[in-house]
């Protein structure tokens, strides 16, 4: 009779220690993975090993990150400073010794920031800006930055391609979904369910020049903010009030 008692009590022992360490390894999980979707937009990559970036004098930021793991073509490559550019600044970007830039390259009117396109049948791989930043003197400063297109990356994004509107709720203070993929001509509108006032900036924090149509106004709870996207690339964003958590990442194909 004791006997039984005791194999009783190992056996609820048993049965309560699998629920008790089966859930916290599935929690463990799918943070991991919610980490990982989170690199894909503009985090740092451990798979890539990049050389550390070189910032000319003025440098401020640029997009996309160094250092970050694209799942799309990036629809440009912005760099800022916080001096005046001026002719002949020039941006290149390559791999394999190739320039994959197209176009020249533009300063923006506020001269603040320069751009350039990048072939949207560029490759996968890791690529190496190499920029020439110059000043009303005639001085020039080059510097460096890197980052990788790995589109298989884009596999674990929300595929709502085909969609003519996608909607994507801004609540507890992040996007959702986070990594969202569409078709181009996509009209997708933010809401923000909060009640606290959220933004949609474009890259970087806090110049927003990637793709400046992306920048909203302070958005009240109920409010929304629109934008159609004609152009396929990679569209790394943030809200600029909770700019270090709240990330979002759009792929338009
Ligand atoms: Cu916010």
């Amino acid at each position: 009779m004791k006997i039984i008692w005791v194999i009783g009590i190992i056996l609820v022992v048993a049965i309560v220690g699998f629920f008790v360490f089966e859930n916290p390894i599935q929690k463990s999980s799918s943070q991991g993975s919610s980490i990982e979707t989170k690199a894909i937009g503009q985090g740092s990559s451990s798979t890539a090993n990049f050389t550390d970036p070189k910032k000319a004098a003025h440098y401020e930021s640029n997009t996309p990150a160094h250092g970050s793991v694209l799942a799309g073509v990036p629809v440009n490559v912005v760099i800022d400073f916080n001096f005046d550019l001026a002719q002949p600044s020039e941006i290149k970007i390559f791999k394999d010794g190739k320039d994959f830039g197209q176009g020249e390259t533009v300063l923006d009117s506020n001269k603040l920031a320069m751009r350039r396109n990048i072939n949207y049948d560029s490759p996968n791989g890791l690529f190496t800006v190499e920029y020439k930043a110059c000043w009303p003197d005639k001085s020039c400063h080059d510097g460096s930055f890197q980052f990788v297109i790995d589109r298989s990356a884009g596999s674990v994004f929300e595929d709502r391609t085909g969609s003519k509107e996608v909607t994507v709720r801004m609540s507890q203070i992040a996007f959702n979904p986070q990594n969202l993929k569409v078709s181009k001509g996509t009209k997708v509108t933010w809401i923000n369910d909060d009640s606290v006032e959220h933004y949609v900036n474009t890259e970087t924090h806090p110049a927003h020049t990637y793709y400046p149509q992306q920048n909203s106004k302070a958005l009240k709870k109920g409010e929304i903010f629109s934008l159609v996207f004609d152009k396929a690339g990679i569209y790394p964003y943030h809200c600029s009030a909770h700019a270090s958590t709240m990330t979002g990442s759009l792929l338009v194909e």
